[in-house]
C-alpha cells in the first residue's frame, strides 16, 4: 500500500490565480531525442499581497529561469520540487518570465503533453497536460494570448501546426524549418496545442452565415487520405448546424483536425487544431462499421461544438468540467438526432447511460455532476460528468421549452464570452432568460446517486378520474448522506384503450418526495405512459401491469416508451427465469412473451417497418442491464438463461427469423444511409441471435455473409458470430481477416476486439494468444483497449468465471500499465470497482486483485485514487 498520501484538490479551496498572463510566446525547437521549450509569460499581479507565482511542472528538465532578463538560481531566487516551481512574490506588479525547459517526446508513453504518435509529434495538454511542458499556471481560468514558434527537421517534420493563424514561415540551419502560430482569442493553456511531422491533408472550405470562407484540413498519415471524407462532411454538417441551432458561427479563418494513432481518449478540442484518435477520423466501409461512421460523426461534431462551449466559454476549474461537456455532449446528441433517428438516438443514449452510468452512480466511485474533490482530475472524465451532464442539460431544455432554451444560450454566449465560469453562471442564464426558478434544480448538479422514482397509478371510473402518486429517493452515496427531494420533470401521457391519447401530453414537476397528481374527466381506464423520452436520469418503477406494457409496447406514440416498455417486460420475464434457475425450479417461457416477440417479429415484413428501432426493441436487455436489478450477481448464470430464452424465442419463431435474415441481407453496392444501415443493422442482430441459440443455419451462414461481405459491418458481425465457435470455419475466417487486414491498425484492433470479446470457454487460452501475438503492444492505447477493455467490459460472462482466471488477467495488465500509461491503466480497474455487487466467491476474488494493485510499487495517483476508494466502500 502506498503510505504517502496524494493531495485531495477541494471545490471549496478555489482561489482567484494571484497572476494572470498578458500574453505567452512559446518556443520549440523540436531534435529526435529532446525537445527545447523557451516559454515568454509576461505576467500580471492579481492581488494585493505579496502571494508567490506557483507554476506547475512535471517530467521536466528545467534549464534556466530568468525575470525581466536577470537569471535566477534555485535554491536562492526560486524553489523547485518534481510538481511546483515556486517564485516570491516579485516586486514588480508586471514582470516577464522566460523559462527554458527540455523534454523528450520520445520516451512519453503516458500520452499528455507532448509525444509522439507514429513518428508524428503531438500534444494533449488537457486537464493537466500543458505542465509537461513548461512550467505555468496549470488551471483553466488563467486565459491569454498564445504566440507559438515551431523548428524543427524539414525532412521529418515537414508539416508545423499550432493554434490559430500562421504568420511566418521560414528556414533554419541544418536543414531545418520554422513556422509561427498567433491565436487571436484568449484561451487556458488546456487547448493549447502543437503537431510536427510529416502527414498529407484533404482539403475543403465552408461559408459561414456572414459570408466569411473558412479553411478546412483533415491531416493523416501518408495513405489514409481516403478515409477523411466522411469525416469531412460531418465538420461541415456541424459547422452549419451550430449556426442554425444555436446561431455559432466559426470565428477564425483555419480549423484544422489532425488523426493520430496514440491517443488516451477520443479525441481534443484544441482551439482550431482539434487532435483526434484515428478510430474517430478515418472511416470507409471496407475497414470501419455503421457504428464507426456514427462514431465519427458524433464526435467530430462534438469538437467541433466545443468550440463555443468549452472554448470561447471555458471552465473556471476542474470541477465545472460538465459546464462544457455536459453541454457539448446535449449538443452531439440534438446533432446525431437531426443527422439520423430521434427515436433511435434517445434509445442508444439512455441505453449507455443505464449500462455505463448508473453503475458508476451507486457504485463506491459516486460522485455529482460536479464533483467537489479529487485526486486525479483525468479519473473524473468519466459517464456522470458527460452522460449525466447532458441529462441534466435536457431536462433545463425540457423545463424551458425549446425556444426559451435558445434564449438562455444565446444569453450565456453573450454574458459569458472569453470567460472562464462555473454551472452556476450557466444555470443562471437559464433562469434569467425564462423567469424560471432552478434553485431546486440545481441539486442535480451536487447530489450523486440515481433518484429511485415509484408510481403508482389508480382510476375511479366513479367519479373519472385518475390519479398518480409520484415518490422520489435519492439512496446515500460516499461522502453524501440524507439528501434532499430534486425537481425531477416527468413528461407524461395518458393513453385511452384505442391507443388514442387521452391528454395533451404534460409535464409533471415532481419537486417534493411524494407529490400525486390528478386528471378529472377522464371517461374510460387508461393506461398512462410515464417519464416519456425518458425525461430525467432517475431509476422508474411502476405499478403497471405486463397487459399495461403489452399495451404501451405498440400503442404508445412515444417511440421511446414504447421501446421501454418492451424492454421492462423482457426483464421482468428474464429475472423471474433467472430466480427459478437459482432456486433449481423449472421456467416456462410465458405464451404472451413467445407471441409479442412474434408479434415484433411481424414488423419487420411490414414496408414501412423502422428497422433501426425495431432491432433496439428485438434487442433483449443485456447481462450488464439485467444484472443491475439483482444482488449477488453471477453473469455466468444469468448469461446461460438468457441464451436458454434466446433458444426457445429462436426455436419457436424459426421461420420468420431466417425469412427476415434472408430479406434483409446485403446484396450489390455498398449504401451508408440511415435506412441501408438499418437494414444492416436487423441483419445482423438475426444472424447474432441465430448463433447464441446455435441454430443450425448459423455458421453456414455467417460464413457465407463474411465471404461475400464487401462493407466492414457485415464481415465483423459475421467473423463475430463465428468467433463464438470452435469451428474450422472460425479459424479461417480469423486468418483470412488477418491476411487482409494486418497493415490497417484500426482494422486489426477490430480483430482482437472480437476474439477478446468472445464468449468461447477457450477465452482465456484465446488472450494469453492475443496478448503475445506480434502485433499486441502496451503503448498504443487503443490496441490495449481491443482486448483488456473488450473483455472486461464486453465479456462478463467469460470476465466472471467463477475461477477468477479473467480478474487476474486484467490486473496483470493494469499493474503493467501502470508504469506505461497511469491514464489508461486507472480506466481498466473499472470492470474490478463494483465488486460489491457480486456473488461471494466472486467479491473475495476481485478484492483481492484491487488488493494486488494497491500493493503495486510507484503505484500512480490515477490508480490508486480508483483503487483505494474502490476498496473503502
Ligand atoms: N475534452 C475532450 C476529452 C479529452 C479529455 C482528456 C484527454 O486527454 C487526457 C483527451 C480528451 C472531449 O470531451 O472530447
Ligand atoms: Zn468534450
Amino acid at each position: 500500500m502506498r503510505t504517502d498520501m496524494p493531495q485531495t484538490f477541494y471545490l471549496k479551496d478555489y482561489q482567484n490565480p494571484p497572476f494572470t498572463v498578458d500574453q505567452i510566446h512559446l518556443d520549440f525547437d523540436i531534435f529526435d531525442g529532446k525537445t527545447i521549450v523557451t516559454a515568454t509569460t509576461a505576467y500580471k499581479k492579481n492581488h494585493d499581497g505579496d502571494l508567490p507565482l506557483i507554476l506547475n511542472g512535471e517530467h521536466l528538465d528545467l534549464i534556466s529561469v530568468k525575470i525581466d532578463g536577470a537569471l535566477l538560481t534555485k535554491d536562492q531566487d526560486y524553489q523547485l520540487d518534481d510538481k511546483i516551481l515556486t517564485l516570491p512574490c516579485p516586486a514588480q506588479d508586471s514582470f516577464r518570465l522566460e523559462i527554458v525547459t527540455e523534454i523528450n517526446p520520445e520516451k512519453n508513453t503516458r500520452l499528455d503533453g507532448l509525444y509522439q504518435s507514429g513518428g508524428t509529434y503531438c500534444t494533449q495538454c488537457e486537464a493537466q497536460g500543458f505542465r509537461c511542458i513548461t512550467y505555468f499556471q496549470d488551471r483553466p481560468d488563467v486565459m491569454t494570448y498564445f504566440t507559438v514558434r515551431i523548428t524543427a527537421d524539414e525532412k521529418t517534420c515537414p508539416v508545423l501546426l499550432s493554434n490559430g493563424n500562421l504568420t511566418h514561415t521560414g528556414k533554419a540551419a541544418d536543414g531545418r524549418h520554422y513556422t509561427v502560430w498567433e491565436d487571436p482569442i484568449a484561451k487556458p493553456c488546456y487547448l493549447f496545442a502543437l503537431v510536427a511531422g510529416d502527414l498529407v491533408h484533404i482539403a475543403d472550405t465552408f461559408k459561414t452565415m456572414s459570408g466569411k470562407n473558412v479553411d478546412l484540413r483533415i491531416c493523416v498519415r501518408e495513405g489514409d487520405q481516403d478515409q477523411c471524407h466522411f469525416a469531412m462532411k460531418a465538420l461541415k454538417d456541424s459547422m452549419k448546424w451550430d449556426e442554425e441551432k444555436y446561431g455559432r458561427e466559426y470565428d477564425l479563418d483555419l480549423f484544422n483536425i489532425v488523426a493520430v494513432s496514440d491517443f488516451n481518449m477520443g479525441a481534443m478540442e484544441n482551439k482550431s487544431l482539434n487532435i483526434f484518435n484515428t478510430a474517430l477520423v478515418l472511416a470507409q466501409p471496407e475497414t470501419a462499421t455503421d457504428r464507426d461512421f456514427e462514431r465519427v460523426e458524433a464526435v467530430i461534431a462534438h469538437e467541433y461544438f466545443h468550440n463555443w462551449t468549452g472554448n470561447r466559454i471555458t471552465c473556471r476549474d476542474w470541477f465545472q468540467l460538465s459546464l462544457k461537456e455536459g453541454l457539448t455532449v446535449f449538443r452531439d446528441q440534438c446533432f446525431s438526432g437531426d443527422m439520423n433517428s430521434h427515436a433511435v438516438q434517445r434509445i442508444d443514449d439512455v441505453d449507455l447511460l443505464r449500462r455505463m452510468q448508473f453503475p458508476e452512480d451507486s457504485g463506491p466511485l459516486a460522485h455529482p455532476v460536479r464533483p467537489d474533490n479529487y485526486i486525479e482530475i483525468n479519473n473524473f472524465y468519466t459517464v456522470t460528468v458527460y452522460e449525466k451532464g447532458s441529462e441534466v442539460i435536457r431536462m433545463q431544455h425540457t423545463l424551458l421549452g425549446d425556444e426559451t432554451f435558445r434564449k438562455a444560450t444565446d444569453l450565456y454566449f453573450e454574458r459569458h464570452d472569453e470567460q472562464a465560469v462555473t454551472c452556476e453562471d450557466f444555470v443562471k442564464c437559464m433562469e434569467d432568460a425564462s423567469g424560471e426558478d432552478l434553485s431546486q434544480f440545481f441539486l442535480w448538479y451536487t447530489q450523486a446517486g440515481t433518484p429511485a422514482l415509484n408510481a403508482v397509478t389508480n382510476y375511479d371510473a366513479g367519479t373519472k378520474t385518475f390519479s398518480i402518486t409520484l415518490r422520489q429517493s435519492l439512496a446515500d452515496t460516499p461522502g453524501q448522506t440524507n439528501k434532499k427531494p430534486m425537481h425531477i420533470p416527468v413528461r407524461f401521457g395518458l393513453i385511452g384503450p384505442d391507443g388514442q391519447d387521452l391528454i395533451d401530453e404534460t409535464i409533471l414537476h415532481l419537486k417534493q418526495a411524494e407529490q400525486t397528481f390528478t386528471f378529472d374527466n377522464i371517461d374510460e381506464k387508461p393506461v398512462p405512459s410515464i417519464l416519456r423520452g425518458f425525461s430525467a436520469p432517475v431509476k422508474l418503477s411502476t405499478d403497471l401491469s405486463n397487459d399495461d406494457l403489452r399495451f404501451l409496447m405498440v400503442n404508445d406514440t412515444d417511440g421511446f416508451n414504447r421501446w421501454e416498455s418492451g424492454q421492462i417486460y423482457a426483464l421482468r420475464v428474464l429475472n423471474e427465469a433467472i430466480d427459478a434457475s437459482e432456486k433449481d425450479q423449472d421456467f416456462d417461457l410465458p405464451q404472451d412473451f413467445i407471441d409479442s416477440y412474434g408479434s415484433l417479429l411481424a414488423q419487420a415484413f411490414d414496408t414501412d417497418c423502422d428497422k433501426a428501432l425495431l432491432t433496439r426493441a428485438l434487442s433483449l436487455p443485456d447481462i450488464t442491464v439485467i444484472g443491475q436489478h439483482r444482488s449477488n450477481v453471477n453473469p455466468q448464470a444469468i448469461d446461460n438463461v438468457r441464451r436458454e430464452i434466446i433458444t426457445e424465442l429462436v426455436e419457436k419463431h424459426g421461420d420468420a427469423l431466417r425469412k427476415i435474415y434472408q430479406d434483409n441481407r446485403s446484396a450489390g453496392a455498398f449504401i451508408n444511409s440511415f435506412e441501408a444501415r438499418s437494414k444492416r443493422a436487423l441483419q445482423n442482430f438475426v444472424l447474432g441471435l441465430l448463433g447464441t441459440a446455435k441454430h443450425e443455419n448459423a455458421v453456414s451462414w455467417a460464413k457465407t455473409q463474411y465471404d461475400a461481405a464487401n462493407n466492414m459491418t457485415d464481415r465483423l458481425a459475421a467473423l463475430s458470430a463465428l468467433c463464438q465457435t470452435d469451428s474450422s470455419e472460425r479459424s479461417e475466417a480469423l486468418a483470412h481477416y488477418y491476411d487482409t487486414f494486418k497493415t490497417h491498425q484500426l482494422a486489426m484492433d477490430k480483430w482482437f476486439n472480437v476474439q477478446a470479446s468472445a464468449g468461447r470457454d477457450q477465452i482465456m487460452d484465446d488472450l494469453a494468444l492475443l496478448i503475445t501475438h506480434d502485433d499486441f503492444t502496451y503503448t498504443t492505447p487503443n490496441r490495449v483497449r481491443s482486448v483488456f477493455s473488450a473483455f472486461g467490459m464486453l465479456n462478463p460472462a467469460k470476465f466472471h468465471d467463477e475461477s477468477g482466471a479473467g480478474y487476474d488477467f486484467l490486473t496483470d495488465a493494469i499493474i503493467k500499465l501502470n508504469g506505461i500509461n497511469p491514464q489508461i491503466a486507472s480506466r481498466l480497474v473499472t470492470p474490478l470497482r463494483d465488486w460489491k455487487r457480486y456473488s461471494p466467491d466472486r467479491q473475495e476474488k476481485m478484492r483481492a486483485c484491487l488488493e494486488r494493485i494497491a500493493e503495486t510499487p510507484n503505484l500512480s495517483d490515477n490508480v490508486f485514487e480508483i483503487v483505494s476508494k474502490s476498496l473503502k466502500a
